[in-house]
């Protein structure tokens, strides 16, 4: 199969669904699971997908979304290529969105030309990932959609390892219906550290590494150590690429365009890391969808600076924080946040390392941060 045909196989599959039995499969699914935030985010899901539609809009052509570009949105329909605009009736749609379309959506669009098309609608989304716009953090930026999995990639060293940054990712891909998935680049650089770089730095870098793999494999989420110099966990980020839709998120600089130049022989843009302020440089600037030789395909982003989680209230915090939330019930309130109460069981355990001070500090950082964003609006 080439890689249009393998591109079309998939969203035929994905198309083919009678819808009434997917919805069917979909109860089933959301039956079986036993967490409780992420059925009532699938069911979020769900509303915000089966929007009425009065038209019918089975004739226009099926696309999917590549990439938003200042040329326009460029959709694939059976191997061609087309800079679409969106047509005026979608537009209204926009209140608390800041795009209505986004790389990975279907979408049904008007044929204008040979290359040139009008998107009439956005089939419904089996996931999203999206975070708080940030200049109007009141508007839902949606990063990418029909995804499986969030390839969540940090570096260690340059730029360093920011487990509270995992942690919001971990949270938007549960809010979102997708699997998180930690990929940790460049451990090459324990051996051959940058330059300057201090000796002390590297040893507190390499526990903090250490501590992180342990944490997070406990939770039950994969955890992938990975460098390109040396080789060393490419092909176990391969395997749980193949047949999947992955979207690589993280921060400028870790290596996403680097990790899947790699994994599919792309050539995208690759930049330096400023060897001062060990920040990425933003080399890579629009999100956009690549297919993969072996199956499945694979979304390279933007990196980001911050991550604010989309719809995240105060009181929902805590359940995204399973180890938190299997304490909380030994603590003298019912409602207690684990910060200034007296007799709680979270603060106690953080205090005699049986839950971990990284996690632990991170759900501290998050609550704090989303009390001020509510304060703010
Ligand atoms: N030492 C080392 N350097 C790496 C590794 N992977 C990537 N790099 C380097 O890290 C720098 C940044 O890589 P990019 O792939 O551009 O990072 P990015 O995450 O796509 O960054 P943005 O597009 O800005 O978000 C480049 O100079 C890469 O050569 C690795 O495993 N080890
Ligand atoms: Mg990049
Ligand atoms: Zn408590």
């Amino acid at each position: 199969m080439s890689r249009d045909e393998k591109f079309w196989h998939i969203e035929e599959h994905f198309h083919s669904k009678d819808p009434k039995a997917s919805r069917k499969d979909r109860k089933l699914a959301s039956s079986k699971d036993r967490s409780k935030f992420k059925k009532s985010d699938q069911d979020q899901l769900k509303k915000r997908s089966d929007r009425k539609t009065a038209q019918d809009f089975d004739h226009l052509k099926l696309g999917r979304v590549l990439a938003i570009t200042p040329e326009g949105i460029l959709v694939s329909s059976n191997g061609i290529e087309y800079f679409c605009s969106l047509k005026g009736s979608l537009k209204q749609e926009k209140n608390r969105l800041k795009n209505l379309v986004a790389v990975g959506d279907f979408v049904r669009f008007e044929e204008k030309g040979t290359t040139q098309g009008c998107i009439a609608k956005v089939e419904p989304r089996r996931s999203i990932l999206s975070r708080a716009d940030n200049l109007s953090r009141n508007k839902e930026q949606l990063i990418a959609v029909n995804i499986d999995q969030v390839l969540i990639t940090a570096s260690v060293v340059s730029p360093p390892l920011k487990p509270f940054l995992v942690d919001r990712y971990i949270i938007a891909s549960q809010k979102g219906n997708m699997e998180p998935i930690i990929l940790i680049n460049k451990i090459d650089l324990f051996q051959n550290p940058p330059p300057g770089i201090d000796r002390e730095e590297l040893e507190e870098e390499r526990i903090l590494f250490e501590e992180f793999v342990k944490t997070y494999r406990a939770l039950g989420v994969t955890v992938i150590p990975i460098s390109i110099q040396t080789g060393e966990g490419i092909e176990d980020l391969k395997k749980a690429m193949q047949g999947k839709t992955s979207v690589f998120s993280g921060q400028s600089g870790v290596g996403k365009s680097s990790l899947i130049n790699l994994v599919t022989g792309s050539m995208l843009a690759t930049g330096n890391v400023v060897q001062r302020t060990g920040k990425g440089s933003h080399t890579t600037t629009t999100t956009h969808l690549v297919p993969m030789e072996e199956g499945g395909f694979c979304i390279d982003t933007p990196g980001i600076k911050s991550f604010g989680i989309w719809d995240l209230q105060k009181e929902d915090v805590a359940a995204y924080f399973s180890e938190i939330v299997s304490l909380s019930s030994h603590c003298k309130y019912p409602d207690c946040a684990h910060i200034n109460e007296p007799h709680c069981a979270v603060k106690q355990a953080a205090a005699e390392n049986k839950i971990s001070p990284l996690r632990f500090a991170s759900y501290c950082a998050l609550l704090a941060s989303v009390s001020q964003e509510h304060k703010q609006r």
